[in-house]
């Protein structure tokens, strides 16, 4: 039986925060071979400015963080997105049979743009079709991801299906997947946001590079409620349900044995908890993420030699798009 294709990406903004990893990077782990294929976005991060220096470090950043997570030890191919210039071909043509409509309705587009009004750039706009390329081009089966996005896997779905309508059988229509637990990891300091790697302060975003003292104080200072013990309510009580999630997912049990498992709990008590749960999950990566910036050789060979995988399979796929809507060889 051929193996399930599994494709999914990170943004290349730098080191990847707690809900990256519980919401996404640590199922990439576990579902790891040489059918899955896992991308820097490095071309959807300029789509807000960005400074070179600080679009480089990012992406070193995110490569380091992916592979300290536990990619390393596994034979998926890890790539930079802007290394295979296939991506953005398929995104021209992709682009062809999107409607504005459909890119207006976008959630994120319209939460990204609302700071920037006419002065957010095109590229931020057309974001969704470069991520519709970069899952087709692949013939991905599977895309595992976060909550946040439900709405561009869905887009990059009704692409696949309208181009495979019009021009013949061309792309796999693939299916988004979600983790039980962890799907969406929220602020700390603004419980009824997600926690992102782009959000204005860090205070409430646990990177893989901080260290015990920080967790500890992360948790420590998290918005919590009036009440003084733990008790669920995600609506309600946002701040405490959103720790309760995350000692759940880190455990990995179901979120409701957590919550027997913490109810009644003083809140100093519990916040100290599940910050010792955080430390033991993150210690190891940051490690070897220091020992990456220390000596970067092992991760350029590393991602070097998986943009060659990668780009192998994005030609031939390429080439089937181009033939088909009429752009072949002459
Ligand atoms: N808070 C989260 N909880 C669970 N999963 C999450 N993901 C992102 N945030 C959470 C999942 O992680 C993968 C990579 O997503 P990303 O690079 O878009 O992460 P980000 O932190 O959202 O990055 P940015 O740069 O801060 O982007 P914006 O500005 O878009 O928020 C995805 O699978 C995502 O679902």
């Amino acid at each position: 039986m051929a193996s399930i294709r599994i494709l999914s990406g990170i943004q290349a903004t730098g080191t990847p925060h707690l809900g990256n990893y519980l919401g996404a990077i640590r199922s990439w782990v576990q579902h790891a071979s040489s059918s899955t294929y896992f991308m820097i976005a490095d071309l959807h991060a300029i789509t807000v400015p960005k400074e070179p220096e600080l679009l480089a470090q990012g992406r070193f950043a995110t490569a380091a963080g992916l592979l300290s997570a536990g990619l390393e030890a596994t034979s998926a191919v890890v790539f930079a997105q802007s290394v295979v210039p296939e991506h953005t071909q398929l995104a021209w043509l992709l682009g062809s049979i999107t409607s504005m409509g459909e890119l207006q309705r976008m959630t994120q587009f319209k939460a990204k743009s609302e700071s920037l009004q006419e002065t957010a750039s095109a590229g931020l706009f057309t974001y969704p079709i470069l991520q519709a390329a970069d899952i087709l081009l692949y013939d991905a089966d599977q895309v595992p991801v976060g909550d946040d996005q439900r709405q561009h896997i869905e887009l990059a779905r009704d692409l696949a299906i309208r181009f495979n309508h019009r021009f013949g059988d061309t792309f796999k229509v693939p299916v988004a997947t979600f983790p039980p637990v962890g799907a969406r990891v929220m602020d700390l300091q603004e419980p009824r946001a997600k926690m992102s790697k782009s959000a204005k302060s860090r205070r409430g975003v646990v990177l893989l590079t901080d260290d015990d003292t920080a967790i500890q104080r992360k948790f420590r200072r998290a918005v919590t409620d009036s009440h003084e013990e733990v008790g669920y309510d995600a609506s309600g009580r946002p701040g405490i349900a959103n720790m309760i999630e995350i000692a759940a997912a880190v455990r990995t049990e179901p979120v409701e044995q957590a919550i027997e498992r913490y109810s009644g709990w003083k809140y100093g008590k519990f916040k100290d908890e599940v910050a010792d749960l955080v430390i033991n999950l993150v210690a190891p990566i940051r490690g070897r993420i220091a020992e990456f910036q220390e000596s970067p050789q092992e991760l350029r060979a590393r991602l070097g030699a998986d943009a060659e995988r990668a780009t192998h399979i994005a030609s031939q796929v390429l080439r089937r798009a181009k033939q088909n809507i009429g752009l072949g060889e002459f």
